[in-house]
């Protein structure tokens, strides 16, 4: 789906080639300055990913700059007045500084956290990391990204060894003959891939959507299943019961390819299609037409996104989907196999290289001493200095301020009051702090609340690296210079690392980071030692793993495809794990008697700090979705207001009443506050994602 630019203002400059500033797409674009200070955003064509096509929230994405919310001078929080007062550069540094020595004298390194977000660069992402566990010395730093493809990742870990999002490009998409979207919806969420899906059926490929609400993608679908949120796996369950049954596993691959089949095999034997039925609310009629697709389907894919994954069995869930694919012989076959549709801008990067609790750069784990000695050596620092693990994203949040909790936190790249989940409960643990330090654009609503607020560059005004959905590492480059008064988080960490006399200097220069990041990485699962900006100038991005080619060797072409010879198991094999169903954390009830999931719209991006500022796109507040029924037996009229209560607060906003949703589900954008004031902060035991997918709610007029 391509949409038309909605200015049409004409260029001054010549236009510089970058990316998006939102989602996984990292569509290509290109940025030309308008008037003095102005930025438009236009199409570039040759870029393989967007082929020039662009949603409506990257056609406006330059409205940002020069916005007059724009923040452009640090903010301090006045003692005396309680309020935020500006102030200059060396006063806000040297402040945050004093006050993050002062809290580990008292309270010990792991006093002061850090969190980050998979919308920054990868050496935005990369210095974060290396910043916590070198500068602050504190095990506590996790990210946003966990509310995202955690789970996905934990899967992809446990059944394929290793965790790339899509392991094929996304034009790959139209070459197969069948796609399964499990809880995507790719026509609002990444319009540009809705694209490949119309090409694919042109070509008579089919689409199934899996979805509780008939999205814009599922009236794509050849095939459309809509069942109670949260029993997901139940139906994947159900899939390789009857692929079993007709005799429809590749057993050779089976063999061959993987171990333990025998035990997912029995795992799925008690799921019959009638009592898949009973639990998921799709019918075995459906059911089976979904494996008659695939028994018919010589390639097929099988795609996740958050609607499978952001459930307390969020990795389980994903676990099934990947093992209905092996038992079809897809992953490593041409044009098939297992992806994970990632979410933010960088979503894959941001997950690589450091910010992540357990993580060190390079996809390492930080509790594996080879991996410490290595990122220690290009760090130069003992090994041994290094922290241990850190609590994940919520667990963080849920831990500030309390006993032995943080008691500072520093936020990069994240409006947590509007997105964690049962975000009251977060915010009341943010208010607890001794210190809260929001490095931003704008104010959003966490930075209303900082005691210190730093104005960052936005992503026309710096250059860096981001990776894609496709594990295509891309370039962003500046395209304008910053407004006065802004830096960027690099010379935030830098200036931050200096005052607090950190062991070693953090560079601002990013393609100097980026080459730092490449020797970090090299030999761990995501290697991007062989890639540099040249190299992604001159492919239109390259994929990782990537290693540097030892001298005289030609370069390594980057890996596009994987999975064809073997999987990043030891053995070389993939693994079915077998997950067992147990279903969402919290039931309807007498009390709270429907299911309440949450999600996007095309016109809005996340907590919509950023595009709730952007005039041109429609900012038309939370609704409540609900079917005519739910509707009727409440007594609620389309556009009048709803309240909705779970165990964890409220909110009220208009209906809108429609026939797309189950009659037993409402649905609420997440984009608007409110939405997380009811969220259920149940967290999936390995990805420790939590369940934003579904809770029990009650509506009333
Ligand atoms: N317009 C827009 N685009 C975005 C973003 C944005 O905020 N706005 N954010 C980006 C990011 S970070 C992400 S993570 C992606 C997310 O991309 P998607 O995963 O496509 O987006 P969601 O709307 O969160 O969820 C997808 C669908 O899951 C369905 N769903 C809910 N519960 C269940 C369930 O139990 N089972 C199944 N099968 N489906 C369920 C919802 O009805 C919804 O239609 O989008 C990216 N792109
Ligand atoms: N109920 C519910 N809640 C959800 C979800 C859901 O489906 N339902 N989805 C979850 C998912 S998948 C995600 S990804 C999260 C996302 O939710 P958030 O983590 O809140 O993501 P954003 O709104 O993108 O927040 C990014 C913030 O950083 C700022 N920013 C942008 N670029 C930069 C930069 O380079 N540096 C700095 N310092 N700041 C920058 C932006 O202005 C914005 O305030 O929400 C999660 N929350
Ligand atoms: S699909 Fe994603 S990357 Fe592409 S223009 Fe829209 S928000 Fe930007
Ligand atoms: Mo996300």
């Amino acid at each position: 789906m391509t949409e038309t630019p909605v200015t049409g203002a004409e260029p001054t400059r010549p236009a510089t080639r970058t990316h998006c500033p939102y989602c996984s797409l990292q569509c290509g674009m290109t940025v030309s300055r308008i008037g003095r200070a102005g930025i438009t955003t236009g199409a570039w064509d040759e870029f393989p990913v967007n082929e020039g096509a662009l949603c409506r929230k990257g056609w406006t994405a330059g409205e940002l700059r020069g916005h007059r919310e724009r923040l452009t001078t640090p903010l301090v929080r006045d003692r005396a007045t309680g309020e935020l007062r500006s102030a200059d550069w060396d006063e806000a540094l040297d402040l945050v500084a004093a006050r993050i020595r002062a809290i580990q004298d008292d309270h010990g390194r792991d006093a002061v956290a850090v969190f980050g977000g998979g919308g920054l660069t990868n050496e935005k992402a990369y210095q974060l990391g290396k910043f916590a566990r070198v500068a602050l010395g504190t095990s506590q730093i996790d990210y946003n990204g966990r509310w995202c493809m955690s789970s996905a990742a934990s899967a992809g870990n446990q059944a394929l060894g290793i965790d790339r999002g899509l392991p094929f490009p996304l034009a790959d998409i139209e070459q197969t003959d069948l796609v399964i979207l499990v809880g995507s919806n790719l026509a609002e969420t990444m319009p540009p891939a809705a694209r490949h899906l119309d090409r694919l059926r042109e070509r008579g490929g089919k689409v199934v959507v899996i979805d509780p609400r008939l999205t814009s993608t599922a009236e794509r679908a050849d095939l459309f299943l809509q069942p109670v949120p949260g029993t997901d796996l139940a139906l994947a369950l159900g899939v390789l019961h009857l692929l079993d049954a007709r005799g429809l596993v590749d057993e050779e691959y089976v063999a061959v390819r993987t171990t333990g089949f025998e035990e997912a095999r029995r795992g799925a034997a008690a799921w019959w299609p009638e009592r898949v039925e009973r639990v998921t609310g799709v019918g075995t009629d459906e059911l089976r037409a979904l494996v008659d697709l695939l028994a018919g389907a010589s390639a097929a894919m099988v795609l996740t996104a958050r609607g499978a994954e952001q459930h307390a069995q969020g990795t389980a869930t994903v676990l099934g989907w990947i093992n209905v694919a092996l038992a079809l012989g897809l992953p490593g076959a041409p044009y098939s196999g297992y992806g994970c549709l990632t979410g933010q801008g960088n979503g894959q990067g941001g997950r690589e290289h450091g910010q992540k609790a357990d993580q060190l750069p390079g996809y390492r784990m930080i509790d594996d001493p080879a991996a410490r000695a290595h990122v220690a050596g290009v760090w130069g620092v003992d090994a041994d200095s290094l922290p241990g693990k850190g609590r994940s994203a919520y667990e963080l949040l849920d831990a500030l301020g309390t006993e032995d909790g943080p008691k500072a936190l520093l936020v990069h790249g994240s409006n947590i009051v509007v997105s964690a989940p049962r975000a009251s409960h977060v915010t009341e643990r943010l208010d607890s702090l001794d210190l809260l330090v929001v490095c931003d654009l704008v104010m959003s609503e966490t930075a209303a609340i900082a005691d210190v607020v730093l104005p960052v560059t936005e992503w026309a005004e710096e250059t860096g690296t981001m990776t894609n959905l496709e594990g295509r590492v891309i370039l962003r480059r500046r395209a304008v210079s910053p407004p006065a008064g802004v830096r960027s988080d690099l010379e935030v960490v830098a200036g931050l690392a200096e005052r607090l006399d950190a062991p070693i200097g953090f560079s601002t220069d990013p393609e100097e980071i980026f080459a730092e990041l490449g020797r970090a990485s090299a030999g761990g699962k995501a290697d991007y030692s062989g890639i540099t900006y040249d190299r992604i100038e001159a492919e239109a991005g390259v994929f990782w793993p990537c290693p540097a080619a030892p001298e005289g060797l030609a370069a390594h072409p980057g890996t596009p495809r994987m999975f064809a010879d073997s999987f990043a198991h030891a053995d070389g094999r993939a693994r079915f794990v077998v997950p067992e169903f147990v279903g969402a954390a919290e039931e309807p009830d007498a009390t709270y008697p429907v299911h309440l999931t949450t999600g996007r719209v095309l016109g809005q991006y996340q907590s919509g700090a950023q595009t709730r500022r952007i005039r041109s796109l429609p900012d038309e507040g939370a609704f409540v979705e609900l079917h005519p029924m739910l509707a009727h037996r409440i007594g609620a009229h389309d556009g009048e207001p709803v309240v909705v209560r779970t165990r964890r607060g409220e909110m009220k906003a208009p209906a809108r009443v429609v026939t797309t949703i189950r009659p037993d589900t409402v649905f609420v954008p997440f984009h608007w506050v409110g939405a997380n004031r009811l969220t259920n902060d149940a967290l999936d035991p390995s990805s420790r994602m939590p369940e934003f997918k579904v809770c029990a709610a009650e509506v009333t007029r």
